[in-house]
């Protein structure tokens, strides 16, 4: 989708850490990392949140976490343990509108993930 930055970054116009790709998706590097491992899985094909999803995107959305699995092995952390997130909007802290699953790891991850209030 024009002047989305995933697309863009799928599409190799802006640059980015990859550490896997195929048809059907691409795992880059977080440019912003919160652990040794940060890396966000994102589908070729744009999904502005989770709200938009259809039926059609079923088996792109189980393949991000077959990626995320294989990211999840290249980087180590297999047996180590690892943390999927997608947010969902604003207040969840979605940034950028083109649907992504965040795989971190490589130290302690405490949880609940946020603060209670
Ligand atoms: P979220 O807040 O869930 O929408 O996550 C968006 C993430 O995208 C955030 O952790 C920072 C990352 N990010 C934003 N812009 C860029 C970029 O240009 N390159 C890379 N590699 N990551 C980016």
């Amino acid at each position: 989708m024009d002047g989305c930055l995933f697309c863009k970054i799928s599409d190799k116009k802006i640059p980015a850490t990859v550490v896997y790709e195929d048809d059907r998706a691409l795992a880059f590097r977080d440019i912003n990392p919160v652990a040794p491992t940060h890396v966000l899985v994102i589908p070729r094909v744009h999904v502005s949140t989770i709200n938009d999803l259809g039926p059609e995107h079923e088996a792109d959305m189980g393949h991000l976490f077959r990626v995320a699995a294989e990211v999840a092995k290249l980087e180590g952390l297999s047996e180590r343990g690892y943390r999927t997130v997608m947010n969902c909007g604003v207040e969840a802290g979605q940034s950028v509108f083109h649907v992504h699953l965040h795989v971190v790891g490589g130290r302690g991850l405490g949880w609940p993930p946020f603060p209670k209030g």
